[in-house]
């Protein structure tokens, strides 16, 4: 894929223009690109852009919400691409996967849990805005084997480490693994609150659900 094509992909995710990226996603799969690719190289890199404008002021809270109905148009049409590889794998292992309380952002979780079940994992995804007493309920449902918890604010980052403690509360924590990340998560601060591991992107998470199975 011509690297034209990656950057209007970016551009429409910063343009907050969803048929574009809809489009542009279409286009990428009719020419044989790996969705992964049109994902890492196109679209993400233009939420990041969308980030940083966020913060230096030059983007409001409408514009962010328009680039992320872009990202979901281009998900739209590139997570059924993604997840058919899935169905033809032995079952990896079951994850419940979340964003933590009073968090709504669902991009990346979304994306980690697509990622996972194209590998072959079983994902529960519970959505956003999600308790800890809820991760729990999920995961003695199911019978998890990794619970994965999703935090883009520093704010709510700390209610990651409420779900590890609703983990231990309900006496499930020793039998399954957590790993947790998010824009301003990192390893440091999953060791502080005493998660089993931490991954910075979808591919990484699939890289460490696939460790913490064999640990
Ligand atoms: Co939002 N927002 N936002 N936002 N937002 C961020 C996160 C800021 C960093 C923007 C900034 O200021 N630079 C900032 C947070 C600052 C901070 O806390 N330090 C921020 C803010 C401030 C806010 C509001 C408070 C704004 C306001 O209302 N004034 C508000 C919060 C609402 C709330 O949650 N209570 C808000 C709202 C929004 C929306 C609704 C407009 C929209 C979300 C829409 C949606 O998800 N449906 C939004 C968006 C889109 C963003 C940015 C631009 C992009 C996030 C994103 O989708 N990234 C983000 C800027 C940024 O993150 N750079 C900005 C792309 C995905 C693919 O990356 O990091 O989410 P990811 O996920 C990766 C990775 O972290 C990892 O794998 C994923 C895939 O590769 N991963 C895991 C994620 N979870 C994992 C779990 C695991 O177990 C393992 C790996």
């Amino acid at each position: 894929m011509p690297d034209d094509t990656f950057s209007a992909m970016r551009q429409s995710i910063i343009d907050g223009a969803p048929s574009t990226a809809a489009d542009l996603a279409q286009h990428a799969i009719a020419h044989g690109t790996a969705p992964l690719d049109a994902i890492n190289h196109g679209y993400v890199p233009g939420m990041h852009d969308v980030g940083e404008q966020f913060a230096r002021g030059q983007m409001y809270l409408p514009d962010m919400m328009a680039s992320a109905e872009a990202m979901r148009a281009a998900m739209a049409v590139l997570d059924p691409e993604l997840k058919k590889q899935g169905a033809e794998r032995p079952k990896a292992g079951i994850v419940v996967l979340g964003t933590t309380k009073g968090d709504i952002h669902e991009i990346g979780k979304t994306l980690v849990g697509t990622l996972l079940t194209a590998h072959g994992f079983q994902v529960h995804d519970l959505g956003v805005d999600v308790s800890g007493e809820k991760f729990a309920a999920k995961a003695k449902e199911v019978g998890a084997d990794i619970v994965g918890i999703s935090a883009l604010l520093t704010t709510t980052m700390r209610n990651q480490k409420t779900v590890i403690e609703a983990l231990v509360h309900s006496g499930l924590r020793a039998q399954l693994k957590v790993m947790v990340g998010g824009a301003p998560v990192t390893r440091r601060w999953a060791d502080e609150i005493g998660a089993d591991g931490y991954a910075k992107d979808a591919m990484s998470a699939v890289a460490l659900a696939r460790e913490l199975m064999q640990s």
